[in-house]
């Protein structure tokens, strides 16, 4: 069955793999599905066709026969769930790769988004200077606890899994932050992911639609 997800038609990031359908494209690579990927501008995702599709009017989504998906966590643990590649066999190491899942989104990931935000936001705010400091510290705290568990471990438990998938991705967003690199295990681990082959197929796939997307300007 033909399996179509939505990314951005030019990405914010310019090309550098942020935005979330890296996640699902690298999954959909680990698991060696096809796909095809629709492009949407700002003003596409916020219209009804989409809106049926993502309730936030945001990418990723994912489509599959009747399947319609949204939250790149929930399509990361579909793929995860209906093909072999992503989460162990063991029913105990799948519900733990699982936890590692909702811990990248919903643990580690909130602090990071928060900084970007007020980056983004909050800059000629009074009060931005003075708060700054206090997300870095709490990413930092996420990072030395994260880094704390993974040791020299080359993934967060036993092989790679979805987990790592997100956990990598979740880390990448503070590239050229420094914040990763206080822990050079993170950072290794991170290189780790970086380097799968499935990980470079996805980020040049999402790379050339930036780089079209650029030439056509
Ligand atoms: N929690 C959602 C977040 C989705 C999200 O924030 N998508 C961004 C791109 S990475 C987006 O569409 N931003 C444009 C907007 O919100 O208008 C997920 O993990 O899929």
């Amino acid at each position: 069955m033909t399996i179509a997800i939505t990314a951005f038609e030019s990405s914010p990031d310019e090309g550098q793999g942020l935005a979330r359908d890296m996640r699902v494209r690298w999954a959909l690579e680990e698991v060696g599905q096809s796909y095809d990927v629709r492009l949407l501008s700002f003003a596409q995702m916020k219209e009804p066709a989409h809106l049926a599709l993502h309730p936030f009017g945001q990418i990723p989504t994912y489509e599959e026969g009747g399947l319609a998906l949204f939250e790149s966590g929930a399509i990361i643990l579909h793929i995860a769930n209906r093909h072999a590649g992503l989460l162990p066999e063991d029913s105990d190491a799948r519900e733990r790769a699982v936890a590692w899942i909702f811990a990248a989104l919903n643990t580690v990931e909130p602090p990071i988004v928060e900084r970007e935000a007020a980056d983004l936001l909050e800059r000629d705010e009074a009060w931005y200077a003075a708060r700054r400091p206090l997300l870095d510290d709490r990413i930092r705290q996420r990072l030395g606890q994260l880094s704390a568990r993974l040791g020299e471990a080359e993934w967060l438990d036993g092989g790679f899994t979805a987990g790592d998938l997100l956990m990598v991705m979740v880390l990448r967003r503070l590239d050229g932050t420094g914040l990763v690199e206080e822990h050079p295990n993170l950072a290794a681990y991170v290189a780790r992911g970086e380097a799968r082959p499935a990980y470079r197929r996805a980020f040049a796939d999402q790379l050339a639609v930036f780089t079209r997307a650029a030439g056509a300007r």
